[in-house]
């Protein structure tokens, strides 16, 4: 046991340099991550403690137990039930965490979706992961209904905050009298939830986790990396429904008996705003938003941090001049930490008092990695090679066998598609992605399905979409753009292209820079040579070829 650390569970006692499997974790077979993370606070002495700070509202334990049970009575009288999948829609609200931690004790599978995404998107998934209901917050509903038409089988909608006379609502379902539930004994391999990834070739995938991996990512990452203690109040921008906010701003927090403090969409001064008032001790952010942040005129005058003791950045690289400004302008220390919606959450870490400013860290606890070539055989240290993970979280797909197949096919490591150095003395040092992935403000943003739309405009006759470097954001999204018959650039037709692309995804996807050209360079096979795209190497417009 850490000391200062209650844990209902036990943790499992981790030897260092040891990778685990799930199994070799021995976590009780028949158990549910909803119980333990709630049941064991509101029944094992924390009842009064706080869980969840919103601004004004405080939830303790004991508080957000009831709801909970009180929505699963609810859930269960609307026909919903264990198996079932659920999508959730809705932002950083208390009402995100009533309804996850609600799906889990029924044994319903959880199907958590960004904010963002469009009718389209939020189609895909309801279909792909067969969801028969969704929670959704009344101010996005309106996508949502949209997807609706294109996915016959989202039926129910159940509406949070703001709602209509004839609508069945999560507080409608929340009356009963029983404020009682008691969580289903899950089975081995239950799922718990289902998390999408935007796949590198613009089909997200469904990425399964089961009860016991999410709690195995806290027992790793979060015990041996941030050695949480009741204390402590995590905070931070990410949206619960994107993994590193499940993990940092829910799972974490309640695995210690801690407190989350939740916000809304991110602003810089908002966001220091909430680390001060809300005494943040633990912040989970992505580098643009660290680098955002530091932008902010007298900052430190401005707003007190001394309650942060660390900070965790992920999705995207940290650069050495962002760990180093942040930490000379607030004293504290960010421990970059890469981590993935397949692997539930951070996998290769930096530790505090021992990072490397500029590489990413060590394998964290309970993981194994290696840097391979294409075959899969190490390559020497200080060479460039694909990043491969194993241990007790990892590769499950919902429904893609091929993928699946590829994983076993790897011997159970994970090849996340980044490539990394590891340096003489084994910290690992990211260099880049290795397919067309565009990593940009830490969202994922697959190059082909932003092709896709563009393709679909009238003016397009087609498109290439790579990633440019951008100091603020690492990388935007670059369109090259060849025009249709007829059609000439214009500052209006960059706009009309931007605009398409927002209707139709989510709109942080949008070309950030559109480029006209005559031509896409093309290898001798017809394949785009996104690398000469990227070294902007290109054939401009011509009007004069046009005639
Ligand atoms: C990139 C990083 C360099 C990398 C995530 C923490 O980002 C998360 O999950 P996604 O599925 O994307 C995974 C990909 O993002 N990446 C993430 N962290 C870093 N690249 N340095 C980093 N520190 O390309 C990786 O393959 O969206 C992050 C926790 C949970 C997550 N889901």
């Amino acid at each position: 046991m850490i000391p200062g650390v209650a844990e209902s569970l036990p943790a499992p006692e981790l030897m260092p340099d040891r990778v685990y499997t799930l199994p070799e974790l021995r976590y009780p077979l028949r158990l549910n991550v909803g119980a333990e993370l709630l049941d064991s606070n509101a029944e094992g002495g924390r009842a009064g403690r706080p869980a969840v700070l919103a601004g004004p509202r405080t939830l303790t334990y004991g508080e957000l137990a009831k709801r909970v049970n009180q929505l699963c009575h609810g859930l269960r009288s609307m026909g919903l039930d264990r198996g079932d999948r659920v999508l959730l829609r809705l932002p950083n609200v208390p009402e995100f965490i009533v309804a996850w931690l609600a799906c889990q004790k029924l044994g319903i599978v959880s199907v958590g979706t960004m904010p963002m995404l469009r009718a389209r998107e939020l189609a895909y998934i309801a279909a792909d992961a067969g969801t028969r209901a969704a929670i959704v917050w009344g101010a996005l509903r309106e996508e949502l209904e949209r997807a609706q038409a294109q996915a016959p089988v989202l039926k129910r909608l159940v509406v949070a905050g703001e709602a209509r006379p004839s609508d069945t609502t999560l507080a409608g379902l929340m009356t009963g009298e029983s404020e009682r539930f008691t969580a289903v004994d899950t089975e081995r391999d239950e799922l718990a939830m289902i998390a999408y990834t935007s796949g590198s070739t613009g089909v997200p995938k469904g990425c399964v986790h089961v009860h016991r991996d999410i709690l195995a990512s806290a027992d790793s990452y979060a015990r041996h990396v941030l050695a949480p203690s009741e204390e402590d109040r995590f905070g931070g921008h990410p949206t619960l429904a994107f993994t590193f906010g499940t993990g940092g701003l829910l799972v974490f927090p309640f695995r210690f008996g801690a407190s989350t403090v939740l916000s809304g969409p991110f602003a810089p001064e908002a966001m220091l705003e909430t680390f001060a008032s809300q005494r943040v001790t633990l912040a989970f952010c992505a580098p643009t938003s660290y680098r955002l942040m530091l932008g902010v005129p007298d900052l430190t005058r401005r707003f007190d941090l001394g309650s942060l003791r660390l900070g965790v950045s992920a999705a995207e690289p940290l650069p050495a001049a962002t760990w180093e400004a942040w930490r000379k302008t607030t004293g504290v220390e960010l421990l970059d930490g890469i981590g993935s919606t397949e692997m539930f959450h951070i996998f290769v870490s930096s530790l505090p008092g021992r990072v490397r400013p500029g590489a990413t860290g060590l394998p964290v606890t309970g993981y194994d990695c290696r840097v391979v070539d294409e075959a899969g055989r190490e390559v020497a240290p200080g060479q460039p090679g694909l990043i491969a993970i194993k241990g007790p979280t990892g590769c499950k797909y919902w429904r893609k066998p091929d993928r699946q197949a590829e994983y076993v096919r790897f011997g159970g490591w994970n090849v996340t598609g980044d490539v990394y150095v590891r340096d003489a003395d084994g910290y690992l040092v990211y260099q880049c992605r290795s397919d067309d992935m565009i990593v940009s403000g830490g969202y994922k943003i697959p190059g082909p399905e932003i092709e896709h739309v563009l393709d679909e405009h009238p003016a397009v006759a087609e498109s290439a979409v790579v990633a440019a470097p951008d100091a603020t954001r690492g990388f935007i999204v670059k369109a090259f753009v060849v025009l249709a018959a007829g059609r000439a650039p214009s500052a209006e037709l960059v706009a009309e292209l931007q605009e398409h692309v927002k209707r139709e995804l989510a709109p942080y996807k949008y070309p950030r820079a559109v480029e006209f050209v005559e031509r896409l360079p093309r290898t001798e096979t017809g394949k785009i040579q996104r690398f000469v795209l990227r070294q902007a190497d290109v054939i401009p417009w011509d009007p004069a070829k046009r005639a």
